[in-house]
């Protein structure tokens, strides 16, 4: 085993054609279709080929790997070979030629129908599903896919990019079926591929499964490598982390809890027996103590009895500490825009409230993973402002320093992860909101592509423009919510579809290490502050010295757009969805800053003419912005922007409230308007007397820098900000 000081391992392990190394961190094992329909006796594979002795030997040896692979914290893939009940995503071909062989006796069956293990290679029915000893246990990927290749309509490859999955060891069956097809599928996609020997099997003589195997590695690693199982067991065994036995009794002391809230280290001390009711208690003393310092965090703060509740319902839910689903007792916090099924969604704008009956889909979604809602965050009134000063609730502070602004909108997420308070918070971004707060409270924002996390059950501020943010304390926290939170929602109609265009694996350059990216002129830098300016010019160094590649572009799309949200008629949109006259009827009860601003859009008498226009510019300032990051030499991989150009007194935004509010935007409001993702991430702090210009003035403030990329770029773009995440902790 090789490994390098400050660098997650790299194993190696004796191979054909020649030793196969794979950095752990970016490997994952796939075990393709251990499914009782090809393992069992009268299923879909007894049709097929008969020999059940082979494919049933293969499972024991696979089920070493698995708990091998599990044990090291890889990445586990799943697959299953089946169909939709109604068979629409069977294609002829497949359905009938086997049957339709001249004097065919051994094809009495075909796809859907009824066997003695249900309907044969049928989703949802009892032979589709994988053998008991080698059941996917929560938080693993399971894919169904309806061909022999586990990439053709499925969403794998993307589920590996979000991963940041370079490297795949293979199991499953058959060899010289959908093993084979799978290996070769990857190859094309970029992907460091090595089947395992004793972990797959075929329907045939143990001279076809070495024919099969055989043609994967020969010509000096065509497909890629073949390897034997026990030197891979070797390789792994000493990474084996530390766990409870499944079953057995927890620990009659309970565990301390070392306040780490970033999800790995809770996942890690939740398997090693940590009691969620330890860390809701301490989170809970923590909020009481941090309401002294910030009385603006919440609206509404779930009860300490009911977070308990919650914790003790998980442990009983789950007993089994090894097979425990990502989010288990994870403590989060939630925009009070999100909704949450029988408490208020405010809005920040008390008249507006309303007890919705069903909470929203990303919020059900982190429950169900096991994650304990804690309370609704605090914001800028109907999620309009980037300064956290707009609320009837009071006026966040940075976690920095209480005179400093925390930003907003999703002013409270940030200040509630920011101050360890939660691991992670749901928040929305139209303009920047989940972007600049995050920014001021060094911590994470991160806005993936609009439409790939469902939108329903959100109050919208500007509807077309919207989209949910995730606040989190690292960028390992916040993809791994994606993970999660990501999925296609036909009744959301802003919801974009599952499968998209996709770049191969390590489309950024050789194994990653390179990557090409562009920063805004200097004409455009000049607004920010000297200590901005002076922290982005680091970051740009920083990121050369990672493998950067800095290359000119054309800013004026980025510029343009931005200048549309709230210099053109797109900012009407936020009326769009208040009820007619609602701002006549309401205004006395408004936050003034807000009526202010709301008073000044309807002055404009925007017309629909003007309206149009500025759609049409919206798609060619689209188009133009992906050329900029187009897949050829002269694109760029991530656009790297400081988050914000300066950070505002709170007396400050106070005295002038639209203007510095607008100001913040210079570098976020694009961001919806051209369909890109962003992700803010800490960069460091500088002396609060660099910026005030007041020698007197202590403490440190935050500097933040966003990385932004094309539409569906979010794997491509967390990892180069996890990299650079990565760089700037471990020269701190
Ligand atoms: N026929 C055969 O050998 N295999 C399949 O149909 N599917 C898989 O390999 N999983």
């Amino acid at each position: 085993m090789h490994t390098t000081q400050n660098a997650p391992p790299v194993l190696s392990i004796d191979a054909k054609p020649y030793a196969y190394s794979f950095p752990l961190q970016h490997t994952a094992l796939l075990v393709i279709d251990m499914q009782r329909d090809f393992l069992l006796a009268k299923g879909f594979g007894e049709i097929q080929g008969g020999n059940l002795e082979d494919v049933q030997a293969s499972i024991a040896p696979t089920k070493k790997l698995l708990a091998a692979c599990r044990g090291a914290g890889m990445t586990i893939v799943h697959t299953r070979e089946g169909h939709k009940p109604d068979l629409s995503d069977c294609p002829s071909s497949k359905l009938v030629r086997q049957a339709a062989t001249p004097g065919n006796t051994q094809h009495n069956l075909v796809i859907g129908d009824k066997g003695e293990l249900g309907r044969l290679l049928t989703r949802g029915e009892y032979g589709h599903d994988i053998v008991d000893e080698l059941k996917p246990i929560p938080g693993e990927v399971v894919i169904d896919k309806p061909g022999k290749g586990s990439f053709w309509n499925t969403t794998i490859l993307h589920k590996l990019k979000a991963r940041a999955i370079t490297h795949l060891i293979v199991a499953g069956v058959t060899t010289e079926c959908c093993f084979a097809t799978s290996i070769r599928e990857a190859n094309d996609r970029g992907l460091e591929c090595c089947g395992i020997v004793e972990a797959t099997s075929g329907y045939n003589d143990t001279n076809f499964k070495q024919c099969s195997l055989d043609m994967i590695h020969w010509s000096q690693g065509l497909f890629g490598f073949v390897a034997n199982l026990q030197p891979l067991l070797d390789a792994l065994a000493p990474l084996a982390t530390h766990s409870i036995a499944t079953g057995s009794t927890p620990p009659q002391t309970p565990l301390d809890f070392d306040g780490d809230l970033a999800i790995p280290s809770l996942q890690k001390a939740y398997k090693n027996g940590l009691s969620p009711v330890t860390v809701v208690e301490a989170i809970y003393n923590k909020i009481e103590a941090y309401h002294k310092i910030d009385p603006a965090v919440w609206i509404y703060l779930e009860s300490r009895d009911n977070a308990l509740a919650a914790a003790k319902a998980l442990s009983v839910k789950y007993p089994d500490r090894s097979a425990l689903p990502p989010l288990f007792g994870i403590p989060f916090s939630v925009k009070d825009s999100i909704d949450v099924a029988g408490l208020p969604t405010t809005t920040a704008c008390p008249p507006l409230a309303h007890v919705p009956s069903a909470s929203a889909v990303v919020h059900d979604k982190v429950l169900a993973e096991g994650a304990i809602f804690v309370g609704k965050t605090n914001l800028d009134q109907l999620a309009t402002g980037l300064t956290g000063c707009r609320s009837p609730y009071g006026i966040p502070h940075s976690v920095y320093h209480k005179d400093y602004i925390s930003g907003g909108s999703s002013s409270g997420n940030a200040v509630s992860v920011g101050a360890h308070l939660v691991s992670f918070s749901l928040a929305t971004d139209t303009a920047g909101s989940g972007r600049v707060p995050p920014g001021y409270n060094g911590v994470v924002g991160y806005k993936p592509t609009r439409g790939t996390l469902s939108f329903r059950g959100v109050t919208p501020a500007c509807l077309s423009l919207d989209c949910i943010a995730l606040t989190t304390l690292t960028i390992t926290d916040a993809r791994l919510l994606w993970q999660i939170l990501e999925e296609h929602d036909p009744l959301d109609p802003y919801s974009k579809p599952a499968i998209a265009f996709e770049r191969h694996i390590n489309s950024i350059g050789p194994q990653s290490r390179s990557f090409k990216f562009g920063i805004p002129p200097q004409e455009a830098l000049a607004v920010c502050s000297f200590p901005a300016r002076r922290k982005f010019n680091e970051t740009v160094a920083q990121l050369q010295k990672l493998g950067g590649v800095l290359l000119p572009i054309d800013w004026s799309p980025f510029k343009k757009a931005g200048e549309l949200l709230y210099d053109g008629t797109f900012v009407s949109e936020r009326l769009a969805s208040l009820p007619d006259n609602w701002l006549e009827q309401s205004r006395s009860v408004l936050h003034p800053v807000i009526v202010e601003l709301m008073d000044a859009v309807v002055a404009r008498q925007s017309t629909a003419v003007q309206a149009y226009r500025d759609l049409q510019l919206k798609t060619l300032y689209t188009r133009q912005a992906e050329q900029v990051f187009s897949y050829s030499a002269t694109g760029i991989d991530v656009l790297v922007v400081p988050t914000a150009p300066t950070h505002w007194k709170i007396e400050e935004v106070l005295a002038d409230p639209i203007k510095k509010n607008s100001y913040l935007g210079e570098f976020t409001h694009c961001g919806n308007v051209l369909d890109l993702c962003g992700v803010a991430v800490p960069a460091g702090t500088y002396p609060i007397k660099e910026l005030s210009r007041v020698e007197a003035d202590e403490g440190e403030l935050p500097f933040s820098v966003t990385f932004l990329g094309g539409s569906r770029m979010d794997a491509e773009v967390l990892e180069i900000a996890r990299r650079f995440e990565e760089s700037i902790k471990s020269d701190a």
